[in-house]
């Protein structure tokens, strides 16, 4: 018998079938089990290691100075569909113009002076500020200002690849035309919209959000009850739909009130925090992670986790997550702790 059913077995297999019992053996997983692994970062490795490749590696060997949050579970990739990068970009520097399939987004960390060129449009960005390059845009950069800058670069690279569906056009041009007046889609894209202006229903246009428009929204809501998983949560909303800020991320600011505990739950999208201000600890699993600011680190689908506030200052965070991603094909699924 059991020489017959691998003869069988052989005879599908060079007809390209393959039986569903050779596969499927045995119980299968009863809830999701992810293939990757929490991990941190520490900002003051990176920062040093940034440092260094601001001295050995120049824009002529690499085409964007990045170094990538490198999930060693995963192998190319923060989570398994979002990564997290740092950039650096010298006085002087012009980050040559491209296009691309993967959505992408920009915290700024450090320095003031540098243009972010999106669309024709040219963005002054500084600390804190927040810019979206969503997917199949032209982007270059250009610091003519006397400082290096330097910021978080957030894509969904690792989703694209999945899929396979990448496109990568380098700009003939080099460098995109300034083609927009200063401010155009700030005051385009507010209360008042021409009429004529046809938006993309899927792709917000690339925006920036300033610092000090989410400094002031997080003193309006500080003293609300806020989220009782993530406490105070401003999300960076598509300016066209009020949605997720691009269709595979939501990108976020978190505020942990003075000693503020949260609860623990877990849900089906993952998420990669990196800490702006302040100091904390987050338990994921069974582990405790203490970070400062500076530090990145990243939560898998499913893992139990919780955030507390060691200090009397508040923290703060920026968070990404594939969480639009996981509602748009139904998966999203969040599950609460009992604490
Ligand atoms: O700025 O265009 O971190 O193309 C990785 C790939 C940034 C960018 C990254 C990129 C860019």
């Amino acid at each position: 018998m059991a020489d017959a059913l691998k003869a069988f077995e052989a005879e599908l297999e060079s007809k390209n079938f393959k039986g569903y019992w050779q596969n499927v053996q045995g119980d299968v997983d009863r809830e999701p089990v992810p293939s990757f692994e929490p991990c941190h970062w520490k900002g003051k490795d990176l920062f040093a290691a940034m440092e260094k490749a601001g001295d050995v590696v120049g824009l002529d060997v690499s085409f964007r100075r990045v170094i990538q949050m490198w999930n060693p579970s995963l192998k190319n990739g923060t989570s398994r569909t979002l990564v997290l990068n740092l950039q650096l970009l010298k006085p002087g520097e012009d980050a040559l113009s491209h296009r691309h399939m993967a959505g992408a987004i920009r915290f700024i960390l450090k320095g003031h002076g540098t243009r972010l060129i999106v669309e024709g449009e040219s963005f002054e960005i500084g600390e804190g500020d927040f810019v979206t390059t969503p997917s199949w845009t032209w982007h270059d950069h250009e610091n003519h200002g006397g400082q290096a800058m330097m910021w978080l670069d957030g894509l969904d690279s690792p989703l694209v690849r999945l899929l396979e569906t990448d496109f990568h056009e380098p700009d003939p041009r080099k460098k995109q035309p300034v083609t927009k007046p200063e401010g155009y889609t700030l005051a385009t894209m507010g209360a008042l919209r021409p009429s004529w202006v046809r938006q993309n229903s899927i792709q917000p246009p690339a925006f920036c959000y300033k610092w000090e428009d989410t400094e002031k929204a997080l003193s309006k809501v500080g003293e609300q009850p806020g989220d009782p998983y993530d406490g105070i949560v401003l999300e960076y909303a598509n300016p066209v739909t009020g949605g997720p800020t691009l269709p595979t991320m939501s990108c976020q600011i978190h505020m942990l009130r003075s000693n503020e505990k949260t609860k623990t739950h877990r849900h089906t999208s993952s998420t990669i925090y990196h800490v702006w201000k302040g100091s904390g600890v987050t338990t994921i699993g069974d582990k405790r992670y203490e970070w400062e600011k500076g530090d990145s680190f990243v939560v898998p689908l499913w893992y139990h986790h919780r955030h507390e506030n060691t200090s009397k200052d508040p923290a703060v965070l920026f968070v990404m997550s594939d969480k639009p991603l996981m509602a748009a094909i139904g998966h999203y699924r969040e599950d609460a702790k009992a604490d």
